[in-house]
C-alpha cells in the first residue's frame, strides 16, 4: 500500500534521498525537503553531473540550471544557465518566492542570486579544467552515434563557427549522452500534510553551447507538480525530451487516472515515437504516493535507478528499460 510522506529521486543518489527524508522528519516542508535533497547533489557534485565542477561548456564554464515547484500553488522557479553560484535550486527557490517571475536565465540570474546574498564563486575545479581542455584537443571521429541522433554533431572541439552557414548542427555532444554523464538528480516529495513539491539541479550537457538551457529548469520538462494529482520529473538528453514536456504530460495521465509507473511510460513512450532510441528517463508519484518510473531503452541505458524513501522503505530500486 501506497505511504506518505514519500522521497523519490532520479538515479542512485542516497545522501540526497536520505537528505531530504531527514529534512521532513525535522518538520521541514515538501519544499524544503526538495531544496535541501537537491542541494546535497550539488554539494556533492553527484556523479560530476550536478553542481560545480563538471560538464564545462564550450569556453570551459560550468553553468547550472535548477527548478523548483509548489505543487500547492501551481509556482515555479527556474534559473537556466547561471554562472558563478553552486547553489542552484536555492536560486530557484529564491525566484520563486522573491520575484513574480518563473525563469531567469545567465548572467542576470547570476546577479538576481548575488543581490539575494547568494556566494559568488568560481564553479570551476582541475576536473573541468582537464575536461574541457581533452576536449579542446579531441579529434573529430566517424560518430556511431549519428544512428541514435542523425543531426547529432561530433563531440570534437573547438567549435568553429562559420558565418551565415549552416554547415552542421553542433552542440550536441551525443556520445557522451550515457548513464556516466548525463545524471541530472529530479525529486519529487510529498509531505505528511499532502503538499507536493518537485525539483530538479543539473549542470546539463557537456560542452554545450554557451547559452544553452536544457529540460531541467523547464517547468513540464524537467519537473511538475500539482499536489491535487502527483509529481514527476525526467533526466537525460534536455534538447529532445523538453520539446514533449514529459513532465507534465505523465502528471496529466496521473490526473486521468493512469498509475505512476504506466503515467511514466507512456510518456517515454511519446518521445520513443519519434525519437525511438532517446537516452532518458522519468520518474512519478502520485498524491496517495504510488510511484513508479520508466526509461527509454538505449546505448548505455537498459536499468533505469532511482531512490525511494517512505516509512515501509529506503531503497534503491530499478526498472527495466522499455
Ligand atoms: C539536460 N536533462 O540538461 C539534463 C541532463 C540530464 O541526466 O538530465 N542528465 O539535458
Amino acid at each position: 500500500a501506497a505511504q506518505l510522506p514519500l522521497v523519490i529521486n532520479t538515479w542512485p543518489y542516497h545522501d540526497a534521498v536520505q537528505r531530504a527524508w531527514d529534512t521532513l522528519q525535522s518538520g521541514g516542508s515538501a519544499l524544503d525537503a526538495v531544496e535541501k535533497g537537491c542541494s546535497q547533489c550539488e554539494v556533492d557534485q553527484c556523479r560530476g553531473t550536478v553542481g560545480y565542477g563538471g560538464n564545462p561548456d564550450e569556453h570551459g564554464e560550468t553553468t547550472l540550471d535548477a527548478m523548483i515547484m509548489n505543487g500547492n500553488t501551481i509556482e515555479v522557479g527556474g534559473v537556466g544557465q547561471i554562472r558563478r553560484i553552486k547553489s542552484a535550486i536555492s536560486v530557484a527557490r529564491a525566484v520563486m518566492e522573491h520575484s513574480s517571475h518563473s525563469l531567469l536565465v545567465g548572467e542576470s540570474a547570476s546577479i538576481f542570486a548575488q543581490n539575494m546574498g547568494f556566494l559568488s564563486e568560481d564553479l570551476t575545479t582541475n576536473k573541468s579544467l582537464s575536461m574541457h581542455a581533452e576536449w579542446l584537443s579531441k579529434k573529430c571521429q566517424p560518430n556511431f552515434w549519428k544512428n541514435v541522433f542523425p543531426d547529432a554533431a561530433t563531440s570534437c572541439g573547438p567549435y568553429q563557427p562559420v558565418k551565415g552557414i549552416r554547415s552542421k548542427k553542433r552542440g550536441m555532444p551525443a556520445e557522451l549522452i550515457n548513464v556516466h554523464s548525463h545524471d541530472t538528480i529530479g525529486m519529487i516529495v510529498i509531505d505528511e500534510s499532502g503538499s507536493i513539491a518537485a525539483g530538479t539541479s543539473t549542470n546539463g550537457l557537456t560542452h554545450k553551447i554557451p547559452g544553452r538551457v536544457g529540460d531541467s529548469p523547464i517547468a513540464g520538462a524537467g519537473a511538475y507538480a500539482d499536489s491535487t494529482v502527483g509529481a514527476a520529473a525526467a533526466t537525460g538528453v534536455g534538447d529532445i525530451m523538453m520539446r514533449f514536456l514529459p513532465s507534465y504530460q505523465a502528471v496529466e495521465y496521473m490526473r486521468m487516472g493512469t498509475e505512476p509507473a504506466t503515467a511514466c511510460q507512456k510518456a517515454i513512450t511519446r518521445i520513443q515515437m519519434y525519437y525511438p532510441q532517446f537516452f532518458g528517463a522519468l520518474i512519478c508519484a502520485n498524491r496517495t504516493g504510488g510511484y513508479g518510473a520508466a526509461c527509454s531503452k538505449s546505448p548505455g541505458l537498459d536499468q533505469f535507478h532511482f531512490m525511494v524513501y517512505n516509512p515501509l522503505t529506503a531503497l534503491e530500486q530499478v526498472v527495466n528499460c522499455i
